[in-house]
């Protein structure tokens, strides 16, 4: 079945046994947070709750946060992330721009019937400052150029019809305001919220063309874009909602705090705002939200754009790289190699390949093949069986990282280590990991 839309996406992880339909009623404030988390880390399916106190719309989040989830999405197995996310970051598809009224246009709701209020915007976790959007894709313009860009900025509601807008140094975003706020001008932005995978996948991508292209590239077709209502913007046409309206210049308030990908809060931040005119919508539409510091939102953010990079740069160090993984429950600051070894230094050759991949790499872990780097269970039986710290574990002190890691100073300089798990030859050849093969315990438990 081909997926193309949220909708189809949800159907084809129910065929998966990956959603959980949730019937019983729960509250935006931090229960369904709190429920995402917990289902997330007990690596069970999506939660898609169908009763949301004081709400009509059903909410589903978690969509992505697991290797088995990210394979559904992109209809390939979770061995294969990193070299269909490397293909498409280098094989761009256009979008296809349609005429008409879209499906994420059958409903509109503009001026002052705009409510935020209407929609299910849960307090994710216990310390964050209020109701944020979290699992939209931001859409905007370069003022100058007119090129489009995808991105995550998450929103505070404050009002009806206003929110913050968390726009961190660096992004693309934050360029195109700075050009409108130079020329007095407001910028025009779109939230679209509901999408297929694939577009919420690019949208986490650093690239400098519109992120749209990834997606089409992910789905091996144009992503079908409609011009949204209240600006020259274009939103994609299957979207479940799409809220429009504009950032004005020069305006800062309090923002935050909220739970960051490192697993920590942030502190209260100066934002600019996000003025509402229209919220567009299709019929029965279906709100999507990430919880912070979730699995999920490290895949998007850390894991999935960094995985081809790393790929390349460790394979071209050694051909017997077999993969890799960025984990998820490390803020994305640990890679994880396996390989097949054939030279003594090769392992600490590959590890030193990780670290350029990314800046935010500081741990680096080398495996042997026999070793499941998704299973974290077996990177800490591999870390205690076969390593001998004082030979296999490096530090690379004073090293730059990311300056939110709480374990690296306030611009990020922290020591990075080289775990090395692999065995060497003799030890290779005396100890062979216990395998029970993997069975389906449904016929026992009946
Ligand atoms: C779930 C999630 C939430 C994010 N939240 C924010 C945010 O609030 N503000 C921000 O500036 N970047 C945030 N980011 C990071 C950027 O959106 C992301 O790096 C994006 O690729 C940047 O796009 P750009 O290269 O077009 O600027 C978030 C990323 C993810 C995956
Ligand atoms: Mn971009």
């Amino acid at each position: 079945m081909a997926i193309n839309d949220l909708r189809s996406f949800l159907q084809a992880l129910e065929e998966k046994n990956q959603l959980l339909k949730i019937t019983r009623e729960v509250s935006l404030d931090q229960e369904i947070g709190r429920i995402l988390i917990a289902i997330e880390r007990k690596g069970m399916g999506a939660p898609f709750f169908q009763n949301v106190r004081g709400h009509s719309l059903p909410l589903v989040g978690g969509v992505l946060g697991s290797p088995m989830r990210i394979a559904t999405a992109l209809q390939c197995e979770p061995g294969e992330i990193p070299d269909r996310m490397g293909y498409a970051l280098e094989n761009p598809v256009k979008p296809e721009i349609r005429e008409g009224t879209a499906p994420c246009q059958e409903v509109v709701v503009k001026g002052d019937e705009v409510d935020l209020g209407q929609l299910p915007v849960p307090i994710h976790a216990p310390g964050d400052a209020g109701a944020f959007f979290t699992g939209g894709v931001t859409i905007a313009k370069d003022p100058e150029s007119g090129r489009q860009n995808l991105s995550y900025q998450r929103m505070q509601i404050k009002g009806k019809n206003k929110t913050g807008i968390t726009i961190n140094e660096w992004r693309h975003v934050k360029t195109f305001l700075d050009k409108a706020e130079k020329a007095s001008k407001p910028l025009p932005v779109a939230l679209a919220i509901g999408l297929d995978p694939a577009i919420m996948i690019a949208a986490g991508c650093r690239y400098d063309g519109d992120e749209v292209e990834i997606a089409g590239a992910l789905r091996d077709q144009p992503i079908p874009l409609v011009p949204a209502l209240a600006s020259d913007l274009l939103v994609p046409a299957l979207a479940e909602i799409i809220i429009e309206g504009e950032i004005p210049p020069g305006i800062r308030e309090e923002e935050g705090p909220l739970g960051e990908f490192t697993g920590h809060y942030g502190i209260p931040w100066q934002s600019p705002v996000f003025l509402v005119k229209s919220i567009s919508h299709r019929k029965n539409p279906i709100f999507q939200t990430i919880a912070g510091a979730s699995y999920e939102h490290i895949n998007l953010g850390n894991v999935l754009p960094r995985e081809p990079l790393l790929k390349k740069y460790t394979t071209y160090v050694s051909k017997n790289v077999q993969n890799v993984h960025i984990t998820p429950y490390s803020g994305g600051f640990m890679a994880v190699v396996s390989i097949k070894k054939t030279n003594p230094g090769e392992s600490r050759n590959v590890a030193l390949a990780a670290f350029t991949s990314h800046v935010n790499i500081k741990n680096v872990m080398v495996v042997d093949e026999d070793v499941n780097i998704y299973d974290p269970a077996d990177l800490m039986w591999a870390l205690s069986t076969r390593v001998i710290p004082e030979k296999d574990i490096t530090f690379i002190p004073m090293a730059q990282g990311h300056e939110m890691d709480p374990a690296s100073d306030e611009r990020g300089v922290q020591t990075k280590m080289i775990i090395d798990a692999t065995r060497d030859e003799k030890t290779r050849e005396e100890y062979k990991k216990v395998v029970y093969e993997d069975i389906d315990l449904g016929p026992y438990l009946e």
